[in-house]
């Protein structure tokens, strides 16, 4: 099947919930694949037109346990076919930062080794370690697939912040209409929901804040042993080489004013604070002498992906020679 217009063409491959429909969503900021919990969500090979300069082609995943021996061939040929296109340019090949390399990641990377492509190992879920595991973990997985550091990348295609103090686990979300839409429609909806449920409550506090634009962002703090105490006001954020203290907070949950919870307990509220918070680009948040940099983690890195896969998709776009 030839694409029209013929532009490069990028691949996305890897097993089944490894994360290639989250990833193409966060790499081009929307909600354009569909994902799921559930393994082998993604059936046929989609294709997505970005910003007109190139195609992403999200394909279904192998080593999908439960699929019976037509639908594996059938994944199979998709695939062997995919990556003979004539246009195809690079493939991101994704593979969990949290397992070794599966029988069929190493079936796979024999088949990426054979073809000419240009490979980027993306290691997804870096969220869910903690840095110095994932540190490791990006070692040990680049030695065990014998690929140069330039050829792997840590990626996160989670946009809610979470760090732990020990006693507390707080999770940060700015409630920036881009980042949110990343998010499941339901939690999309019942966040835009909430945000316009509240909107008197936080008009208000702006105005106290005397701040017209205030920058919402989403704060939880889960209790992670019995009685553990949080103090609301000393939650920072740093953006740009600034430092925000919030200007208000809206509660959202009656257990936000005892600061103390229970284990496993959450207190959530909608923190103010003066414009100036850029979103796509490092944020630290800083509460109680602890800083988490969870933010620059998934969003430089997945701009820095974006744009070497633009980068090598115009160096290597040729002439065009004819349909596939
Ligand atoms: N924490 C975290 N979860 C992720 C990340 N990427 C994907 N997930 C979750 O992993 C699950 C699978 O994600 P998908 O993007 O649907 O995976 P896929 O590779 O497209 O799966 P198939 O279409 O079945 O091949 C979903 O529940 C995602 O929310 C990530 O970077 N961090
Ligand atoms: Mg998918």
């Amino acid at each position: 099947m030839a694409l029209d217009p013929p532009l490069p063409e990028v691949a996305l491959i890897g097993r089944s919930n490894v994360g290639k429909s989250s990833l193409l969503n966060a790499l081009v900021g929307r909600r354009i694949a569909k994902t799921s919990g559930t393994p082998g969500k993604t059936r046929a090979l989609n294709v997505f037109l970005i910003g007109g300069a190139y195609y992403f082609l999200d394909l279904p995943g192998y080593g999908y346990a439960r699929a019976g021996k037509a639908q594996r061939a059938a994944f199979r040929g998709l695939l062997k076919h995919a990556l003979l296109r004539q246009r195809l340019r690079g493939v991101v090949w994704l593979l969990d930062i949290r397992h070794p390399p599966s029988t069929d990641d190493r079936a796979m990377q024999d088949v990426l080794v054979e073809g000419e492509t240009h490979v980027l190992a993306a290691l997804t879920k870096g969220d869910k370690l903690s840095t110095g595991q994932r540190r490791t973990r990006e070692r040990e997985l680049r030695e065990a697939l014998g690929l140069p550091e330039d050829q792997v990348v840590v990626t996160s295609a989670d946009v809610v912040m979470r760090f732990s103090t020990g006693t507390i686990e707080i999770q940060v979300l700015p409630l920036d209409e881009q980042l949110i839409r990343l998010l499941a429609p339901d939690t999309y909806r019942s966040l835009s929901q909430l945000v316009q449920s509240r909107a008197a409550d936080i008009a208000d506090a702006a105005g106290r804040g005397a701040t017209q634009n205030p920058t919402l962002v989403m704060v939880t703090f889960l209790g992670v042993v019995p009685d553990a105490r949080f103090n609301p006001e000393d939650l920072n954020i740093t953006s740009r080489g600034r430092l925000f203290r919030p200007i208000g907070i809206v509660a959202l949950s009656p257990t936000w004013s005892s600061f103390q919870l229970d284990a496993r307990q959450q207190a959530v509220a909608i923190y103010l604070f003066e414009p100036g918070i850029s979103v796509r680009e490092q944020l630290t948040v800083s509460y109680q002498g602890l800083a988490t940099d969870a933010w620059s983690r998934s969003l430089r890195l997945l701009d820095q992906e974006r744009a070497r896969v633009k980068a090598r998709a115009q160096l290597e776009a040729k002439p065009d020679s004819g349909g596939t």
